[in-house]
């Protein structure tokens, strides 16, 4: 069976970094899985992705030696168990709040006796390239469990939620983060209450043996962020990388202000 080397890395304390896939275009996954992203995330949160094309993101993001793994639009057992059995070899979590919300989280992601997940679905042993009885042995040593942190109320709560066994890393949100504490959203700020709510979540992270973890705008926010001990790492999205790109040829050649309608 295939493992799983952004879990590996995360529990050897290294930094793992990734990118979002918010096009739901497959083709543009099979290109961003050959640039050398450890790790690619379907987006179903904010996007018009359904379940088929995730599931077919993730076989043809495993086949190009990538991982595979996919941001839920919700914390609903339906959504966690669907894109697993699907195939993915991790979920991303938003707006996990509490630490009832986040053992709702592992229930749903891990088989017994850590959690309740249920049995089926062949694509999850197939991008594992493994049989089913294999892949119900080993998953919940493979499957990435990562819980966001992205409101107020996450941040409260956060040693309660990252104590929750079976879970493997916290992922800040920083643009709902900003909005939750009433300014408006961005990737970075000044900011004591965003810098005081990463400071606690960080020493919690690492106090629980949880990988901390951060979605950044760009390359150089990247390499800040793995000095301060984030290892989870996204930077922007494909979308966001090629309308960067894009905004800046055209405002390099005088052809417009260069635009951009994107947040990441
Ligand atoms: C946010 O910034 O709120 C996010 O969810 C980023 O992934
Ligand atoms: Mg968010």
């Amino acid at each position: 069976m295939k493992t799983n080397p952004v879990r590996a890395k995360l529990k050897r304390g290294e930094p793992s970094v990734g990118t979002w896939l918010n096009l739901s275009d497959s083709v543009g996954a099979q290109l961003m899985a050959r640039t050398g992203f450890d790790w690619l995330t379907v987006e179903m949160e904010h996007s018009h992705a359904t379940f088929e094309h995730a599931a077919r993101s993730f076989g043809i993001i495993a086949a190009s030696g990538c991982v595979p793994l996919v941001r839920v639009p919700f914390n609903t057992t339906e959504n966690i168990k669907r894109v697993l059995d699907t195939g993915a070899f991790g979920i991303i979590v938003p707006l996990v709040n509490s630490r009832a919300e986040c053992e709702a989280v592992v229930r749903a992601a891990r088989y017994r006796p850590v959690g309740q997940r249920t049995i089926g679905g062949q694509l999850g042993p197939a991008n594992f390239a493994t049989d089913a009885a294999t892949y119900f042995e080993k998953a919940n040593d493979e499957i990435l469990v990562v819980v966001m942190a992205e409101t107020a109320e996450a941040v409260a709560n956060i040693d309660d939620i990252l104590s929750v066994p079976g879970i493997d890393a916290v992922f800040i949100g920083p643009n709902d983060l900003h909005a939750s504490l009433g300014v408006a959203p961005a990737f970075d700020s000044d900011l004591p209450a965003f810098n005081d709510a990463l400071a606690r979540i960080l020493a919690s992270a690492k106090k629980h043996g949880v990988a901390p973890g951060i979605h950044v705008a760009d390359a150089a926010q990247a390499k800040r962020r793995i000095v301060e001990g984030w290892q989870f790492i996204a930077i922007s999205s494909e979308v966001g990388m090629m309308l960067a790109h894009a905004a800046q040829v055209v405002k390099d050649l005088g052809l417009g202000s260069g635009l951009a309608a994107v947040k990441y």
